[in-house]
């Protein structure tokens, strides 16, 4: 009797653990967001959702279909990714027979016309990411991560599955940059790295290293060496200060590309010059060697215009580092030159461009080389605050908008903010995201327009988590306002979009500013 009892209780113990199993088998397992809701920043062009649900840990592989081989290191990137945020070890495979689920990557020219243009699209049992060129598929690769790490913070729903459907994707300007004073302050190779991961999480895809400045030079100059032996060593406030050797550049202009990051080098002349006039005598009129300068004055430095040294210098500055930077521009500086006089300002920038032309780059500049008579293929970088728009003259060159009142991520938040500035006004998020480009200034034609960059001046920035204060939020939004489209583009979806991204830039460890006007999630 007591052994049938058993058997009766063993038996539907056996039947609630069936129904138990089914019932768990069979509940759809949802994720929090359709693919049309994941909160991506930037917004991309077009999000269609399907019903289908793809099981992460089915996927087995990457799949790699390039005979050039130019996408290896994209599938490295994304397998180390998804392998620590999955735990699920991949593998990489070239072979079209093979028919596991997998992330498949390919290039396909004659599908789009934007080379960073791709689509992402998301199925039962793979995933299939497109581009135009390798940079396109990397953007792809970028997208497909944030949908993967943005459905991971969803405690209460089942992270293991993402939704299905498509995303096609391209940029609304060629030109997204993050500018960064190492000059001011120095900031190691590894803080700049450590940048670039951020920044390409968000779409940048020009990082503009301003080398020079009074206070500081920061490349090695093999032809010049007391550039850096001398003007390396001090900074703002007096610090040890710190310069890049070639080798600690080149290693910078790597890291760079492989997250399809172009760096622009800025050597900034004829004025902001003290730390180059304190290391060599004969760049002075007078002959007389300058001290070296740890304040935050500008303006008030100037090469020697007249002396032939002047320009064979240059010369040398301009061949080293064009020899270690790929990518297509040369920044030389030219604002904020009060003690050169005008006749003496143009006459020094028309010799200059023809050497940045000579080492195969485009110049590029602040606003102020338009004093001088200049090619329009020279890049103009423009600067002003708020109150000077309307004294621009515009000239035909392309332009990158800078603007100092919406652009400057050195401008304080608000009146409480602890670092920064504010001659050119308080920078909230708000303000920061709700303009566009080409409606600044009146007399630029939309078309000069190649897109905008954020500068990060760092008189008040000492450290790693003083540039993602200053930097993180704001540049987020201005990732977007040079991706996606100005039609798509609102402040209260961005900023709702945006509170989903404080666990992205926690699980980086960035000490980000929690803007109250965002209900961070
Ligand atoms: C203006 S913008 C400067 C920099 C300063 C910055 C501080 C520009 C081209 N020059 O030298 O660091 O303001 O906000």
């Amino acid at each position: 009797m007591k052994n049938t009892n058993n058997f009766i209780f063993k038996g539907i113990h056996i039947k609630i653990c069936l129904i138990i199993l089914m019932v768990n088998c069979c509940e759809s397992p949802q994720p929090k967001f359709t693919l049309d809701e994941i909160p991506l920043i930037p917004l991309p062009r077009l999000v269609n959702k399907s019903e289908e649900l793809l099981n992460v840990n089915k996927i087995q592989s990457i799949k790699i279909y390039d005979s050039d081989k130019i996408l290896n290191p994209i599938g490295n990137h994304l397998r180390a990714f998804w392998e620590d945020h999955t735990s699920k070890e991949l593998v990489i495979i070239h072979d079209d027979l093979d028919l596991n689920p997998t992330i498949s990557l390919e290039i396909k020219n004659d599908l789009f016309s934007n080379d960073e243009a791709y689509t992402v699209k998301i199925g039962i049992d793979k995933i299939k990411i497109t581009g135009k060129t390798a940079e396109g598929v990397y953007r792809g690769v970028k997208t497909l991560e944030q949908v993967l790490k943005l459905n991971d913070f969803n405690d209460n729903s089942n992270k293991l599955f993402l939704p299905g459907g498509e995303i096609t994707d391209q940029p609304s300007y060629e030109y997204r940059g993050a500018m960064l004073d190492v000059s001011r302050h120095f900031f190691s190779v590894s803080d700049v790295k450590r940048y670039i991961d951020v920044l390409s999480i968000y779409k940048i895809n020009y990082l503009h290293l301003h080398l020079s400045d009074d206070q500081g030079w920061r490349i090695e100059i093999k032809s010049w060496p007391m550039l850096t032996q001398i003007g390396g060593q001090t900074e703002v406030g007096g610090g040890k200060g710190g310069f890049y050797s070639q080798e600690d550049f080149r290693e910078i202009v790597k890291y760079a590309k492989d997250h399809f990051i172009t760096i622009v080098p800025e050597i900034d002349v004829p004025g902001h010059t003290n730390a180059a006039l304190a290391s060599y005598a004969e760049l002075n009129c007078d002959d007389k060697v300058r001290e070296l300068y740890t304040g935050m004055e500008v303006g008030f430095s100037s090469l020697c215009v007249q002396k032939e040294i002047t320009y064979d210098f240059l010369d040398d500055v301009i061949r080293e580092i064009s020899e270690i930077s790929p990518g297509p521009y040369f920044h030389i500086g030219g604002d904020e030159s009060h003690v050169t006089s005008e006749q003496d300002f143009k006459s020094f920038i028309n010799r200059v461009l023809p050497l940045i032309k000579k080492y195969n780059k485009i110049p590029m500049g602040w606003y102020e080389l338009t004093k001088a008579n200049i090619s329009e293929q020279t890049l103009l970088q423009y600067w002003a605050k708020e109150e000077d728009f309307s004294k621009v003259n515009p000239k035909k060159s392309k332009i990158l908008i800078s603007a100092a009142s919406y652009c400057y991520l050195d401008m304080k938040y608000d009146s409480i903010t602890n670092l920064g500035l504010s001659w050119a006004g308080y920078l909230p998020i708000k303000k920061a995201y709700e303009w566009d480009p080409r409606n600044l200034v009146e007399k630029f034609d939309s078309k000069q327009i190649i897109g905008l960059e954020a500068p990060l001046w760092s008189e008040t920035i000492e450290n790693f988590d003083d540039i993602s204060y200053m930097a993180f939020p704001r540049i987020i939004g201005y990732a977007e306002i040079g991706w996606t489209s100005h039609i798509q583009r609102d402040w209260k979806d961005y900023s709702n979009r945006l509170s989903f991204h404080g666990p992205l830039l926690e699980s980086l460890k960035l000490k980000y500013y929690p803007a109250n006007e965002i209900d961070w999630k």
